[in-house]
């Protein structure tokens, strides 16, 4: 077993590294404290090859894989949470069209996407009243002529006010005819289609800098040419879809955790009580030990599944695990570096703060904790 980077992804890991460290980090508190979207950044990413890193290199993608989305995602979160999760959704979004789409579509979005034209990409799945349970969606799309017309809401969508291009469920057929997930289909929803209604943004927890809004489509007019993938084939699409996504969330995570060891690390290093610095107490290197022993497991958890992805394996179940694990243990990492900081830890001039905040909401998005269990324990008891 070769636990070694192959020359691409040292690049893109580098490259990414670079980025986040001379134009990111520099303005990562700014971007959180105003709740800014930072446009510019991302079409820094966009220019990197960032937005499309696993979408192949005749779509306009960087064709670097999976690993290297994974690490290159985990640099950029290390930097900044929120510009991470916009690159993560983007990702997501380039790659279901590469992976479902029609040529026409391929040529139409995934060019435009990686390049940074389209801004972003953004997944409407979630609802006000459907999360964890997506096929208990509500939202319709009704064929009129050689067209679709959707009406319902979203909830919950990053990049929803920018995005130029989102892939949206809604359901196809009705429950009596398709009972559970089989009704639903997925769409291809430009920006500023007429019908398409921007909520106003959410003032969030964490991940300020990302743009969270709700979604209401009235009357949506869509050609026919939108539909992606298989008329009811859409509840698939969505699974597999959050399969990689999880991968790219527990990359986040990991990020996040990674930026508050070292900042923890430092602190310690620095910082003198009773005529020492506290790295000195064993209280304190016991938990910088655990801290990096689960920021490990959590890597290494991610970068396995990541390999299987790239490698055509099965691995919704090892995505799960390692969003299941690294988000979690990410949760307990950035806290215990605030407890390291102590007073310090909770106010605003020193970045750990941030990094708790920011960190919360990977527990939840792309499937919460309870939802990765449901999913392995399916996988155990089957297997
Ligand atoms: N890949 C491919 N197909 C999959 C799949 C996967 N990972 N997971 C499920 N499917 C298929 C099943 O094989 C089944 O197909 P058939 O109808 O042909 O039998 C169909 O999808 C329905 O699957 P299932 O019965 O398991 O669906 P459930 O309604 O029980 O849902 C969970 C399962 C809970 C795992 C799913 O609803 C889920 O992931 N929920 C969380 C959603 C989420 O992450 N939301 C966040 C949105 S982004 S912020």
């Amino acid at each position: 077993m070769k636990f070694e980077l192959t020359e691409t992804q040292q690049m893109v890991q580098g490259a990414a590294r670079d980025f986040a460290t001379r134009v990111i980090q520099p303005q990562a508190a700014a971007i959180d404290k105003e709740g800014r979207f930072p446009f510019d950044v991302i079409q820094g990413l966009a220019e990197l090859g960032l937005l499309a890193v696993n979408v192949p290199d005749e779509l306009g993608g960087a064709g670097a894989g999976v690993v290297s989305y994974s690490l290159a995602m985990q640099e950029i979160a290390r930097a900044c949470a929120s510009t991470a999760v916009t690159m993560a959704v983007t990702n997501m979004v380039g790659e279901v069209i590469a992976h479902f789409g029609s040529d026409a579509q391929k040529k139409a979005y995934c060019p435009r996407l990686a390049s940074g034209e389209l801004v972003a990409g953004a997944f409407g799945l979630s609802e006000p009243g459907a999360g964890s349970d997506p096929g208990a969606m509500s939202t319709t799309a009704t064929k009129d002529g050689d067209a679709w017309v959707l009406d319902g809401a979203k909830q919950w969508i990053t990049s929803g006010a920018h995005a130029g291009v989102m892939v949206v469920w809604a359901r196809t057929g009705a429950k009596d005819t398709h009972p559970g997930t089989r009704g639903i289909s997925c769409f291809l929803v430009e920006k500023g289609t007429p019908g398409l209604k921007v909520g106003k943004a959410e003032d969030k927890m964490g991940i300020r800098g990302s743009n969270t809004v709700p979604l209401v489509f009235d009357g949506c007019r869509v050609p026919a040419s939108a539909l992606l993938g298989e008329l009811h084939g859409g509840f698939k699409i969505a699974m597999m879809a959050l399969d990689g996504g999880r991968i790219g969330i527990s990359s986040q995570a990991i990020g996040i955790a990674r930026a508050a060891v070292e900042e923890a690390k430092r602190y310690a290093l620095d910082r003198k009580a009773f005529d020492k610095p506290i790295a000195e107490f064993q209280a304190i290197q016991w938990k910088l030990a655990d801290m990096q022993t689960e920021l490990d497991a959590a890597t290494l958890l991610a970068l396995r599944a990541a390999w299987l992805k790239e490698n055509g394996r099965v691995f919704s179940k090892e995505a799960s695990m390692a969003k299941l694990f690294s988000t979690e243990a990410a949760v307990r990492i950035c806290n215990q570096a605030v407890q390291i900081l102590g007073g310090y830890g909770y106010i605003r001039e020193f970045p750990v703060e941030r990094f708790l905040r920011d960190v919360r909401v990977t527990t939840i998005y792309e499937g919460t904790s309870e939802v990765q269990r449901i999913v392995i324990a399916r996988s155990v008891l089957a297997g």
